[in-house]
């Protein structure tokens, strides 16, 4: 039984078990959805196999989204394995460390063009893949950050990347809506995640969301988790093109 009994769905960007989408991955399999996970790169291959092992999830092998071979390989893989999709998790973004600290105007082109690719293509890239494999309808979650709406210190690059993503959930919303699939975008409050490291002066953020937001508290991955299921859910059917603050109130402050 659960929420999610009868669905299969592919989780993007478990790093570890401090990822959001492995807070997501939990909530969707105590649900009784049925997993598979991909990882970039041979070093995270060995924390990503337990992890995947503990969901009873399939383990769908080495994806970079900045590669389309790499990319195909993931989705014919689910095409033979189930024929079909239901749903689609993207947690994945990247920026040089270096201009994640001191100020926006001194972004490179190399590194503002990687950092799009990395963060806001790759949603759509895999989008249209999963339009084929999701033939009874599906929906797509990414995540985001304030970031996007205001400026946050040291967010630079990563923020305006945001924003692109963010339009992006609009416009794939109307391209897939009338094939039933949905695309939303849950907008996370500050984690100590992999990702996040490379933020500069991440722990005043996250002190600041704690003695500012309305909840006065962070959020956890498991409380991002479990807006993420509402969202990859029939709960949401109604729901399309949304960017869904989970972050202790803190958009109605800041
Ligand atoms: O405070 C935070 N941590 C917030 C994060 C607040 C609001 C939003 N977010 C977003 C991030 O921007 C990102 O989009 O949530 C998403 C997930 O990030 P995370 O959970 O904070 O970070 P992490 O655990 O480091 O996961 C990032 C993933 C990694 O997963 P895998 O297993 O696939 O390696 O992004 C991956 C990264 O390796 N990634 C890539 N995946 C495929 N191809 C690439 C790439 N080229 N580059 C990075």
């Amino acid at each position: 039984g659960g929420l999610m009994a009868g669905k299969r769905g592919l989780i993007m960007g478990v790093a570890n078990n401090r990822s959001i989408a492995w807070g997501i991955a939990k909530s969707c399999a105590n649900q009784g959805a049925e997993l598979a996970i991909t990882y970039q790169g041979e070093a995270f291959r060995k924390r990503v196999g337990p992890l995947a092992e503990e969901l009873g999830a399939h383990v769908a092998g080495h994806c970079d989204v900045t590669e389309n071979e790499s990319v195909d390989a993931v989705f014919e893989g689910l095409r033979q394995k189930w024929g079909k999709l239901d749903f689609l998790v993207h947690a994945i973004a990247f920026s040089d460390k270096e201009e994640l600290d001191g100020r926006y105007v001194e972004t490179s082109r190399e590194n503002f063009q990687r950092t799009m690719d990395i963060s806001v293509y790759s949603l759509t890239a895999i989008a249209k893949r999963a339009e084929s494999l999701m033939t009874e309808g599906g929906s797509i979650l990414t995540l985001t950050y304030y970031g996007a709406e205001k400026v946050m210190p040291h967010y630079n690059v990563m923020g305006v990347a945001k924003a692109a993503l963010e339009a992006s959930v609009r416009y794939l919303a109307v391209d897939l809506g009338g094939s039933g699939i949905r695309v939303n975008a849950v907008s996370a409050g500050p984690i100590k995640t992999l990702a996040a490291s490379g933020i500069g002066d991440f722990r005043y953020i996250l002190k600041w969301n704690e003695y500012n937001s309305p909840l006065k508290r962070t959020v956890t991955i498991e409380e991002v988790g479990d807006a993420g299921l509402y969202f990859l859910s029939d709960l949401s059917r109604g729901v399309t093109g949304e960017v869904h603050h989970v972050d202790s109130g803190y958009h109605v402050v800041g």
